[in-house]
């Protein structure tokens, strides 16, 4: 059963690559980021909260973001898998995403790490910004993000690489490209 991962900076491509790896296994992407974006636009409860923390590059409080996961996980689509995009995104997020497998008899099968440097990411985000004029993604923003990343969200890489769970992918070139090298390392 195909209960995926997919974790990395911002802008390594995980929403470009979970869309797409999603559609290929017939299960679906669930991307925390857009859900607060459609939450905001929408101007909802949900939205409200979270908008400030996604507009500075913070994390939004785990609270929120838990709750939001349980719900759309226990939807039924997700019973025969999902590919969970920028979540868990702490140590926390890794707990709380236990529990809630447990409670539904489910367990992660693969954790896909997307690698790339940071300049890389910091271009590709500003090349986003000039087309999709996203919030949170102007150059000041987007180096606090990173810092975020790497404070709050790398220490997942040790977690779930010593349950023998990581498989690193190059985010590097086409997005095709790396496409396929995730295919390729499916299990
Ligand atoms: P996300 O929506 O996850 O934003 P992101 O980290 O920037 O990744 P995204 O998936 O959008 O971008 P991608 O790398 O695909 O999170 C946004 C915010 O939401 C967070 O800062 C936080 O505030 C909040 N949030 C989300 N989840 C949370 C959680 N669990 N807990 C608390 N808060 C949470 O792509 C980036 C760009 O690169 C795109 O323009 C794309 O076209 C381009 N690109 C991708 N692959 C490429 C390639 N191979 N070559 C060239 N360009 C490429």
């Amino acid at each position: 059963m195909n209960r995926l991962l997919i974790i990395g900076p911002p802008g390594a491509g995980k929403g470009t690559q979970a869309v797409k790896i999603a559609e290929k296994l017939n299960i679906p992407a669930i991307s925390t980021g857009d859900i607060f974006r459609k939450n905001i636009k929408e101007e909802t409860e949900l939205g409200k909260e979270a908008k400030g923390y996604i507009d500075e590059g913070n994390l939004v409080p785990d609270s929120v973001t838990n709750r939001m996961v349980r719900a759309r996980l226990a939807e039924e689509d997700c019973t025969d898998g999902f590919l969970l995009d920028g979540y868990p995104r702490n140590v926390a997020q890794v707990s709380e995403l236990d529990d809630i497998l447990t409670d539904m008899g489910q367990e992660i099968g693969q954790v896909l790490l997307l690698v790339a440097d940071n300049e890389e990411l910091v271009q590709r985000l500003l090349g986003r910004a000039a087309e999709q004029g996203r919030s949170d993604d102007n150059e000041e923003v987007i180096r606090h993000r990173l810092k975020v990343y790497e404070e709050e969200t790398a220490p997942l890489v040790a977690i779930y690489s010593e349950r023998g769970l990581v498989t690193s992918i190059d985010g590097l070139g086409e997005i095709d490209e790396v496409t396929t090298r995730i295919m390729d390392a499916l299990k």
